[in-house]
């Protein structure tokens, strides 16, 4: 399936059970903005969690009805999160979204031993990032939200982690390019150590479900023109549905210069957790908050 654009996943989320999304500190207008086409959309029930007279007083301002969102009122982020983090774990919710709270300190709660959201597995963060030049593309890129600065096997967790969701959203066998700076092994760069050993992997069927390719440099991956001009033989070159970045910094770079500079729309989720949790930054916009929530509904199933 070639996808050109991120609408087919409201229709994904529209056509199965209906999700309860618990948020957390719902403040950004955005995401309340965002939690209310959703309810108008009839994507999913939402469940505000945080204080209640500070979220009615925003949509207040910004002329938004709550009718049908339920709100927990809880006075304080840490109490917030908390307790969405357990509404989720504890079945009332079926994924969890992060409102205006910082990533790290969600992040701790669903880590949370006795009550949180660990199934046992890596957790790692996958942006779909909608590109409407080349004709529409949609592009994966792994992991620029949660694991800072993976090892080889975390790297294999954060692509399973991408395959799963990717089987769920129709694409059978994602072409997968890990990416470094170069499209050779240079044993000064530690990424192209570990893309082709991902690769190999790949190859002998050690990771499942996709094909794995690297090292790429971005352009190689993306465009079969820069990787016919390299020489390069692989059918991830050019044609690369999810990029696995080497480190954080790359990954939150490559999708915040798509979303200020290009203003693209994506959609953003933790995987691996026992329910997924919606993660777009702060300042994301509602379109693209809007799509997250759908893509955490259509993995949550
Ligand atoms: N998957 C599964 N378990 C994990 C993961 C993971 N990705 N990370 C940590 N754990 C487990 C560890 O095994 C351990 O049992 C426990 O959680 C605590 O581990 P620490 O001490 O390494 O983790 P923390 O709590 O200090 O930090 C975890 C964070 C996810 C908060 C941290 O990695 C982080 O801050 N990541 C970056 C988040 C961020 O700032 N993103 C901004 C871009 S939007």
């Amino acid at each position: 399936m070639t996808i050109h654009n991120l609408d087919f996943l409201m229709d994904l989320c529209a056509s199965g059970r209906k999700m309860t999304i618990a948020v957390a500190c719902p403040y950004g207008d955005d995401a309340l903005a965002a939690v209310c086409a959703a309810r108008d959309r009839n994507l999913v029930n939402s469940v505000l969690v945080g204080d209640a007279e500070k979220i009615r007083v925003l949509a207040e301002k910004d002329g938004l009805s709550l009718d049908g969102i339920e709100i927990v009122d809880e006075k304080t982020d840490y109490l917030a999160v908390e307790k969405s983090v357990k509404m989720v774990s504890g079945g009332d919710a079926d994924l969890l979204m992060k409102g205006l709270v910082k990533t790290a300190t969600l992040l701790k709660s669903v880590l949370n031993k006795e009550w949180g959201l660990r199934a046992g597995s890596l957790l790692s963060h996958l942006f779909l990032q909608e590109i409407t030049v080349m004709g529409g593309r949609i592009f994966g890129l792994t992991d620029g939200g949660m694991n800072m600065y993976p090892d080889l096997q975390t790297k294999v967790g954060i692509i399973e982690n991408a395959v799963e969701c990717y089987h769920k959203i129709g694409v059978a066998c994602p072409m997968i390019a890990a990416l470094a700076a170069v499209e050779v092994v240079n044993p000064d760069m530690a990424c192209t150590l570990d893309a082709a050993a991902l690769a190999k992997m790949s190859d002998r069927g050690q990771i499942k479900g996709c094909v794995v390719d690297g090292p790429f440099a971005l352009d190689n991956a993306v465009s079969e023109e820069a990787a016919k001009t390299k020489g390069i033989r692989s059918p991830v070159a050019g044609n690369a549905d999810i990029l696995l970045v080497p480190n954080i910094e790359c990954g939150n770079l490559v999708g915040k210069v798509m979303t200020y500079l290009a203003k693209e729309r994506g959609a953003g989720v933790v995987l691996g957790a026992r329910k997924p949790i919606v993660l777009t930054s702060r300042f994301d916009s509602m379109e693209t908050k809007l799509l997250s929530i759908a893509l955490g509904a259509v993995v949550a199933r």
